[in-house]
């Protein structure tokens, strides 16, 4: 576990950074393998790569029962252990340096190191190095820029620990004395100690054979539990499409002769590339349609393919420092986003990809949390697993990638593998690499990694009917963040086109430019303020302003609601379509906030979403997203100060608005429609069909609850799989709670066993809004099946209620407010990292409207003075309060 906060704490800065003194070419360790005690013997092979410094090694929560150098002996006095450091003075360029420690996996809750996944009876043993966990392991250089060749062997119980497992290729196994048996795995790749992993314990598998384009035949296992193991079979079949993919797009192979996936339901985040042997939570590797969703489906699959692409971008070549996370993380990000956007719809991946980061990083950015791409200092790197290092480092690559074209930048990427395989690189590498394979300097873009905050770009239009001409000025301006009062411009690219009033995109010419260059463009605004002209403009025309969500930025363009109207109806892209309504839904939104029943973007909302939802042609799963506004956490930007309550109420004004507009008649008879077309395939139109159904179900309900509660009782029972299942449960929970009790209790008693089912109920339950839902969640806490020491079940109830139900969250009593605060407190002493995660709820306060702010105040300032609460939680409290 993390020190408590009383320890020292230390801020590490990017400025401080030295190569390691002494590096590690080859660590043999041995495992003797319990659930209580676990002792590890390590052989490191250590080189002096600098200077006179001696051997420091980091180690923490570590029983040291032997240490010897060169077969020697060490005694106390010859060596000091203190603040996780253990320092020994050699007076040799190399050395081999031995020792022995035990651990306890059993205790150990923080889910960091070596653990218990599940009860002591049948649950198994697994690791979690990253960032900083294998020094709960071994005494070790733990630090991504020592790359070791690694030898492990496994020794235990055979009976308790059938199935043991380490990253590399096998090397051997057998019997032992006593009932005991090992086996040992090489692994030939030179590797960072955050990479390292090992399973051990009763586990069943599913295999398939691959051979690689290159050639190598490698065996593929997926490892879980006996109850889920007949879950898995999609996560394999996704992995064979990410390493086809991978081969295909980037020529990247696989490199060893076998690959382990496991799933474990105790785990803190998503899943873990360890080199060889991915790790993953169980909610992003099982599927089966009774029990997962079609959304759940796709995460499986994005989250295999982005574990399985670290094995180049991340393992092959990885970080020099955690300051370079997002070399590894925006990456592959990246390319997992581009995966699932060739195995499913383009635009509706980018709608996805978008709506998340408005969700996840653009108010991160806005608040006391916010950090650059690149963060400069940090006092605990596990609080830097952002959204902004993750999405909006995916955002900078894919700005990257458009500056390049495709085969510019696949040129980039073959230059920067090959570069630095092998090697711990820095994102200057990268953007070097990427720049000399096209002859471009592309060093202007790493402003974008050291600056926080979303930029605003505002564009203003003035056509000129005398010179025929449109003239574009552009403008940005980033607001200061937290420790960045001052702000450079930055290079954005803006992908842009002008259509005519009848929706047609006009051919554009710049002003010193001798004919039009087709119809769309990207100019790149890389100053204060810029202008464009575009000759042959016949009329006022519509600019369509970053497509694709070409920079990420937030766009401020005084447009008429009928401007955006047009771009609704017509633009050809799906994604600028769903653009230019977001961007409408947000000025009709402003209407309802400001009580205009009959203002002009809420009319022109509502009815050209009423034109569109008549529209037969259009793709079902486009439509259900056109037909959703930005959510309530977006909407916060709209005003100056947040009251939960008026923003929701002003939103589902619009929604009702909406409804009335395409009218009760088409919403039953579409509904009638979808539901006769109702299966449980998992083909796209299966689920867009499905996803279109929950929202016309919802419009519906707004204007005949009657009949929407007839539908949902009707659609929970006769559901052939958890989507519809799911969201009958949430639409009858929200329009007829009193109906709603008998299919909660019933889908309860359903699933009872299935964790990951019972995680989707309490999270829909933590979702309802209004003044109750504190009273329900609090209600939700007394379930059997509620525990602290679960991360997914944190997360499902605490962590869902906190961010995702800001009605009920921030209740104006801020008794809710109190009661997370109890609860981090709780967290915090079993799982400190899950404890800051659910901490972040907090980042928003300070834009509460005032009896809200004091509230949140009061509640921060008071857990942030605490002395006792860990290293995690301390500094996310620590920035947040400030
Ligand atoms: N590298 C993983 C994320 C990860 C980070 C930290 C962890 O434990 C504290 C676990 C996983 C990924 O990007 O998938
Ligand atoms: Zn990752």
């Amino acid at each position: 576990m993390s020190d408590r906060s009383d320890a020292p704490t230390t801020v590490i800065r990017l400025d401080d950074y030295r190569p390691p003194a002494w590096t590690v070419e080859h660590v043999a360790l041995v495992f003797d393998l319990g659930i209580d005690r676990t002792e590890v013997d390590a052989t490191l092979q250590m080189v002096r790569a600098a200077g006179d410094e001696p051997i420091r090694l980091n180690g923490e929560g570590l029983e040291l029962l032997e240490l010897s150098v060169d077969d020697r002996r060490l005694v106390e006095g010859e060596y000091i252990l203190a603040n996780g450091l253990l320092e020994i003075a050699v007076d040799a360029e190399h050395c081999t340096l031995r020792t022995k420690v035990a651990l306890r996996p059993a205790e150990n809750t923080a889910l960091e190191g070596l653990y218990l996944s599940g009860s002591r009876e049948s649950g198994f043993l697994l690791t979690q190095c990253e960032a900083e966990g294998f020094r709960h392991i071994t005494f070790f250089p733990d630090r991504p820029d020592v790359l070791s060749r690694y030898t492990v062997t496994l020794r235990a119980d055979r009976q308790r620990f059938p199935v043991l497992l380490a990253g590399g290729n096998p090397d051997g196994s057998g019997e032992l004395p006593d009932g005991r048996h090992w086996a040992r795995f090489v692994d030939p790749h030179p590797k960072a100690s955050y990479l390292f992993a090992v399973v051990a314990g009763r586990l069943e598998r599913i295999s398939r054979d691959y051979t690689t384009a290159d050639g190598r035949a490698v065996a593929l296992h997926v490892w879980a539990e006996a109850d889920v193991i007949d879950r898995c079979d999609y996560a394999m079949d996704s992995l064979v499409r990410s390493m086809q993919w991978d081969e295909r797009t980037y020529g990247r192979n696989y490199d060893l002769d076998v690959f382990h996936v496991v799933a474990t339901h105790d785990f803190n985040m998503g899943a873990m590339e360890n080199k060889g042997l991915n790790i993953f939570n169980a909610k992003y590797l099982l599927a089966d349609p009774d029990s997962s969703t079609d959304d759940e489906y796709r995460h499986v699959e994005a989250v295999v393919a982005h574990e399985y692409f670290h094995n180049w971008s991340g393992n092959r070549v990885t970080c020099r420092d955690w300051f370079q996370l997002s070399l590894k993380e925006g990456l592959t990000v990246f390319r997992e986003q581009s995966f699932s956007a060739d195995m499913n719809s383009a635009p509706l991946k980018r709608i996805e990809d978008v709506a998340l980061l408005r969700r996840a990083q653009f108010p991160e950015d806005a608040g006391p949390l916010s950090h650059p791409v690149r963060p400069s200092q940090y006092s605990e790197i596990n609080n830097f697993y952002t959204a902004t290092v993750y999405e909006k480092g995916s955002e900078l690559v894919r700005m990257l990638a458009g500056r390049l074209g495709t085969e510019g930048f696949r040129r980039g990427m073959d230059l920067y593998f090959d570069r630095h395989d092998g090697q711990a690189a820095t994102i200057e590498d990268f953007i070097e690499a990427l720049g000399d394979a096209n002859d471009i300097d592309l060093s202007s873009y790493l402003a974008w990694y050291g600056q926080a905050g979303t930029p605003r770009l505002t564009a203003e239009g003035r056509f000129d009917p005398a010179q025929r001409q449109y003239r574009l000025t552009l403008r940005q301006r980033t607001p200061a963040t937290a420790g960045q009062p001052t702000k450079q411009a930055l290079p954005i690219p803006v992908r842009l086109s002008l259509f005519d009033r009848s929706g047609r995109a006009l051919p554009l010419r710049l002003e010193d430019e001798a004919r039009a260059e087709g119809t769309e463009r990207t100019v790149v605004l890389d100053t204060a303020e810029q202008h464009y002209v575009f000759e042959d403009i016949d009329a006022a025309p519509v600019p369509s302003l970053l497509r694709g969500f070409s920079a990420p930025v937030i766009l401020e363009c005084d447009y008429q609601p009928e401007d955006l109207a047009i771009l609704l109806r017509h633009d050809p892209d799906g994604f600028n379509r769903w653009e230019a309504g977001q961007q409408l839904a947000g000025l009709a939104y402003d209407d309802c906030r400001d009580a205009r029943a009959d203002g002009p973007a809420l009319l022109a909302w509502t009815g050209a979403l009423a034109e569109l939802f008549a529209d037969a042609s259009l793709d079902d799963a486009l439509l259900a997203e056109l037909l959703t506004p930005p959510g309530e956490i977006e909407l916060v930007e709209r005003q100056a100060e947040r009251d939960p309550d008026r923003i929701r109420a002003a939103r589902q004004a619009m929604l009702l608005a909406l409804a009335l507009r395409v009218g009760a008649a088409p919403l039953r008879v579409r509904y009638e429609a979808l539901r006769a077309s109702t299966s449980a395939a998992m083909d796209a139109t299966s689920q867009a069909r499905r996803q279109l159904k929950r929202r016309v179900l919802d419009l519906l309900a707004l204007i005949d609850a009657p009949l929407a509660t007839t539908f949902a009782l009707a659609q929970y029972e006769q559901a052939p799989g958890m989507t519809d299942r799911l969201a009958a449960l949430a639409t009858l929970a929200t329009v007829a709670p009193e109906q709603a009790i008998a299919p909660i209790a019933h889908f309860r008693r359903r699933y009872e066993g299935n964790a990951l089912a019972l995680d989707k109920w309490f999270a829909m339950q933590a979702q309802l809004p209004g003044a109750d839902a504190l009273a329900r969640v609090q209600a939700l806490e007394g379930d059997p099946s509620f525990m602290l020491k679960n991360p997914n079940r944190v997360q499902s109830l605490v962590g869902t209620f906190a961010r995702s139900n800001p009605t009920g969250f921030h209740r104006a009593d801020g008794a809710a407010y109190r009661w997370l605060a109890d609860r981090l407190v709780a967290v915090d002493g079993l799982n400190p990292q899950v404890a800051a995660r659910v901490a972040t709820a907090f980042n928003g306060w300070k834009r509460l409207e005032p009896t809200r702010r004091e509230a949140a105040h009061a509640v921060v300032a008071e857990l942030a003075a605490r002395k006792d609460l860990s290293r995690d939680l301390t500094d996310i409290l620590g920035r947040v309060a400030l």
